[in-house]
């Protein structure tokens, strides 16, 4: 079955603006409450990557995530560490990270591919053009799945000739990374020509504003990004995350766990004629 990665969110925007240590204990507990609704792993990040964000210094990053990491692998729960620093991806996996997530795909620190191919650690490579700050300068494609199949490969490559075995490399076709509205139906549409590449996939839909286009069909588009709430969003998650188990992709990445548990969980009973 499809796995679930759970999200924890540890900056100041996802959770309360109190010290660090409260917001330590606040994503802790949230990671918690994501396993017990079936998470089958949790990714930790402590840097936004939403259009327009700023970066964040390496050093507050790791302030902001090691003791989730460390608390979250204690406890048992496999654990996967969001970031594009490669120093914050080696402090991770000594904190007991199983998964460095880098939706750069190594792009944004040369030394990433070199620091997870020191460990045993999996490197998940997302499809990636630029820093959110300027992420849709460069969004302009003429056939954006064949680019996102070529330009994943190219890293694919460049990964295992930095020595990372292909067996521990997972492949993101980075929803909503330098891709405007309709280039992410596209891609998602033809998910199958990226899991034809070989490595596990993993995608990423859960909450994105390009949800929006499909929900605001009939309806004015910046009225209904205000409209349309949370629970529509995790709705519309469910359904593509289901969407993305039927093309064949290792996990999905999503916020609401017990909305995508659910889904999947019933399109795998309609699948098997039985509720298993
Ligand atoms: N999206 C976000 C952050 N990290 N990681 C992967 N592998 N794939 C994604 O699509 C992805 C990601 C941005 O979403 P958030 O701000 O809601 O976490």
């Amino acid at each position: 079955m499809t796995a679930i990665m759970g999200i924890v969110n540890v900056t100041p925007d996802s959770f309360s603006d109190g010290g660090r240590y409260a917001d330590a204990d606040a994503a802790i507990a949230h990671g918690h409450r994501l396993l017990s609704a079936g998470a089958d792993l949790i990714d930790v990040g402590g840097e936004s990557t939403r259009p327009g964000s700023e970066r964040v210094d390496p050093a507050a990053e790791q302030q902001r995530v090691l003791p989730v990491v460390a608390a979250l692998a204690a406890a048992g729960a496999t654990v996967s560490i969001d970031t594009m620093n490669a120093a914050t991806a080696t402090a991770a996996i000594a904190a007991g990270a199983r998964l460095v997530n880098d939706v750069s795909g190594g792009l944004a620190d040369d030394d990433m591919f070199a620091a997870v191919a020191e460990t045993s650690a999996d490197l998940a490579i997302g499809h990636w053009r630029g820093h959110a700050t300027d992420m849709y300068a460069r969004a302009d494609y003429d056939d954006v799945t064949a680019e996102v199949v070529a330009e994943l490969g190219a890293r694919l490559d460049a990964a295992e000739a930095a020595g990372i075995p292909r067996e521990r490399i997972v492949l993101d076709p980075g929803i909503g990374f330098g891709k405007r509205g309709e280039a992410n139906w596209r891609v998602l549409s033809q998910l199958p020509r990226l899991v034809a590449l070989g490595p596990r996939v993993l995608v990423g839909t859960s909450r994105k504003r390009f949800l929006l286009d499909a929900l605001s069909a009939d309806t004015d588009a910046t009225a209904a990004a205000a409209e349309i709430d949370e629970r529509r969003r995790d709705l519309a998650t469910a359904v593509t995350s289901v969407l993305a188990a039927q093309a064949g992709v290792w996990a999905v990445r999503v916020h609401d766990v017990t909305a995508t548990r659910d889904a999947l969980r019933v399109a795998r009973a309609w699948q098997e004629g039985a509720a298993l």
